[in-house]
């Protein structure tokens, strides 16, 4: 039996408010034990239905927990797909406000621009590479909304997979000629280096991850829409964003991504 859209409204209602107040809540699955993943989803649909309602436009979307690291890291070896909105793009090279954010991580994706519409089923690799524009590297900001990070797959699905903001790369490349699989990137904290990984950290290639999520969205009568960016999940477990840091990450043959703390 699926969740109410009383108990929808009143998850959806708890998330906001932590979100605004910039205050940690407890995970949703303490009280309600029996969240089931179609009910999450309802949930971060609501969520992201009321940023819109305030202006905001869906922008793409993002992998979540598709990596080992990730999966390790957070206790959950569950991948799940969140939403990026377009209040959740920061600009390239501009020091970002921790006021804004609770406790927030940095991890380095492989972001792609699709040129044109993706719909399942059986979407693969092949499909997502020739429905590609461009390829760029990433940071995304997490900052989940529960005490701790501490969560289950349904708790962090309602939470819209912790998404806070990304930053990609202005330099971009076609894909043709790359191997994602085998992109190699170095992650820094003021300059030092804290994680190594490959592109195939993500569910093996990172346009398998995006075949898997077209196919995901597919089931719930979506599609990767043209023009949208595809964050196909971190490559390395994320690091604690403190303020006066930088956070680095250096990829081969996309060049690199940085992002300070004030
Ligand atoms: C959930 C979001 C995971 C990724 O790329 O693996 C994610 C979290 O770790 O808080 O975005
Ligand atoms: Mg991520």
């Amino acid at each position: 039996m699926s969740m109410t859209q009383e108990l929808t409204m009143a998850l959806a209602d708890r998330l906001d408010l932590a979100c605004s107040r910039r205050t940690a809540i407890g995970r949703l699955t303490i009280d309600h034990p029996g969240l089931s993943t179609d009910d999450a989803y309802a949930v971060q649909d609501e969520v992201v239905r009321r940023r819109i309602e305030r202006g905001e436009r869906v922008v793409g979307a993002k992998l979540g927990l598709t990596a080992r690291a990730k999966q390790v890291q957070m206790g959950v070896d569950q991948p799940v797909f969140g939403q990026l909105l377009s209040g959740g793009i920061h600009p390239d090279g501009a020091p970002i406000s921790l006021d804004q954010l609770i406790h927030p991580r940095v991890e380095p994706e492989i972001v792609f621009r699709i040129g044109e519409r993706l719909t399942g089923p059986r979407v693969s690799r092949a499909d997502v590479l020739s429905a590609t524009e461009s390829v760029t590297c990433g940071l995304e900001i997490i900052d989940s909304r529960y005490a701790d990070f501490s969560f289950t797959a349904a708790d962090v699905i309602a939470d819209n997979t912790s998404a806070a903001f990304v930053v990609t790369s202005p330099d971009t490349q076609t894909v043709r000629d790359l191997d994602l699989a085998l992109v190699g990137l170095m992650l820094e904290v003021d300059g030092e280096l804290v994680s190594t990984a490959a592109g195939a950290a993500t569910m093996g290639h990172p346009a398998d991850a995006v075949a898997a999520l077209a196919n995901w969205l597919f089931e719930r009568g979506q599609a990767i829409e043209a023009g949208w960016l595809i964050f196909s999940g971190g490559l390395t477990a994320a690091v604690p964003l403190a303020g006066g840091s930088c956070i680095t990450a250096t990829f081969a043959s996309l060049g690199s991504v940085s992002v300070t703390a004030v």
